[in-house]
């Protein structure tokens, strides 16, 4: 049995393990990650692709933004399609200057276990039977088995980052957590292609037959998806039915549509709403999709995960710095204040742009009107634009002890 000591122990080398790693090393605190895939699966998973500004802004001031500079696609704006006809938001000059950038979340993963090795600081891949214990103690306990070894290891910590189907927030005693939930009646095909993009910036398409969207990741590859039902079989899908659909749903009346070309993933993603509550139980913090999802319709997945980890590794600096431990109680609830706000927003984004099977003619017709007001008013405008690109961060650079 291999004893291992730690200041905080992470499970979960997704987005959020790997960004809290990185940040609490630059301020000299020990951690311990453990992922239970192959360093393999958890690059290639193909998961989100939008940046908001604060979360590249983190990304640059962590120094770990090489490859998103060298291969970010910043966007100042985007397209809202509906009735054939594109219409420009130009988020930007709706926001002083402020912008996503579009950004595999593979390669973010990539380059943060690249930066992870460099520090040589412990990361395990392919760990089996994670457990977590003595949570409400003060030294909680991870546990499992690596190779041909049990391993256990004493934290002061642990950080829950281990995505929706992890074991951590199971962890917790039943009853103590409070759980919000809406699963939609729909699901996102999703397919990546070798395509050159035909448009310079995403385009949100509301479709009679269903909602569409049209992103991203390079100069020659393109991600789309469309509105199924949630448990489509992926099977009954062809390429070219694909395509078909795609184009039907998306090709508007000045000629515009995507290009096709050879599709190189293919998938269903279900869609819903999550939230439990509170985000800690003793020791034990949990931190993005461990604790919220939300519909990637808002694209505020992965930046709820990055604006979590921030606020629980300022409050770990103020601890081992300071002692001060009123920053680790406010944790949850400075959280979840943004994480309703995500929430709200990426509800209002999914219900105006998606086709409910239980909606009738009325429900269109007032979802058509919602986006005409939406693309004339630049109140409305305005209010999308700063949702889109991110609201300001709960917590301060500096609180980590980095600067812009
Ligand atoms: P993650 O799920 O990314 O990472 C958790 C990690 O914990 C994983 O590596 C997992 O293997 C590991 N783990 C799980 N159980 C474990 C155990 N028992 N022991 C050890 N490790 C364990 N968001 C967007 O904003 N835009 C999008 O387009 C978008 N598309 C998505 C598509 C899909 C199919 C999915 C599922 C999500 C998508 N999301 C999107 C949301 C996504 O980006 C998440 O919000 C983001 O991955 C959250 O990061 P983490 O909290 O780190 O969780
Ligand atoms: C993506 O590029 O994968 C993407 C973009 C915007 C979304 C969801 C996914 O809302």
């Amino acid at each position: 049995m291999g004893g291992l000591r730690t200041q905080v122990g992470i499970v979960g080398a997704g987005p959020a393990g790997l960004l809290l790693g990185h940040l609490l090393h630059l301020n000299g605190i020990d951690s311990v990650i453990v992922e239970n895939r192959t360093r393999e699966y958890v690059i290639d998973r193909v998961r989100a692709g939008v940046l908001e500004q604060g979360t590249v802004d983190l990304l640059n001031a962590m120094g770990v933004g090489a490859g998103l500079q060298r291969e970010g696609l910043r966007h100042d704006g985007l397209y809202i399609s509906f009735r054939g006809q594109r219409h420009h938001i130009d988020m930007a000059d709706l926001t002083s200057g402020r912008a996503i950038t579009v950004y595999g979340q593979n390669e973010v993963v990539k380059d943060l276990i690249e930066a992870r090795v460099v520090t040589a600081r412990p990361l395990y891949f392919e760990a089996e039977r994670v457990s977590v214990e003595a949570l409400d103690s003060s030294t909680p306990v991870i546990r499992f088995r690596h190779g041909d070894a049990d391993h256990q290891i004493d934290c002061d910590f642990i950080a829950g980052c281990d995505g929706f189907h992890g074991v951590c927030r199971p962890s917790i005693p039943d009853g103590l957590l409070t759980v919000y939930e809406r699963v939609y009646p729909f699901g996102w095909l999703g397919i990546l292609a070798e395509a050159p993009p035909s448009c310079d910036e995403l385009v949100y398409t509301c479709h009679e037959r269903g909602f569409a969207l049209f992103s991203m990741r390079s100069s020659k590859i393109t991600r789309l998806y469309f509105q199924v039902p949630p448990d489509e079989p992926i099977e009954n899908w062809s390429d070219d039915a694909i395509w078909g659909e795609m184009l039907t749903r998306m090709t508007t009346s000045d000629g515009w549509s995507p290009s096709v070309g050879r599709i190189i993933q293919k998938g269903v993603t279900p869609m819903r709403s999550f939230v439990a509550a509170p985000m800690r139980y003793g020791r034990l913090f949990l931190a993005g999709d461990a604790a919220h999802i939300v519909p990637p319709t808002g694209a505020k997945g992965l930046n709820l995960a990055a604006s979590d980890v921030l606020v629980l590794a300022r409050a770990l600096k103020a601890f081992y710095e300071r002692r001060r431990t009123d920053w680790l109680d406010e944790y949850s609830g400075v959280c979840l204040r943004r994480v309703w706000k995500a929430q709200r927003f990426s509800w209002w984004m999914t219900s105006t742009l998606h086709r409910s099977p239980d909606d009738n003619a009325f429900d269109h017709q007032r979802q058509l009107a919602d986006l005409d007001y939406l693309t004339n008013s630049r109140a409305a405008m305005t209010s999308l634009a700063e949702q889109y690109v991110g609201l300001p961060a709960e917590v301060s650079f500096e609180s980590v002890g980095l600067s812009l």
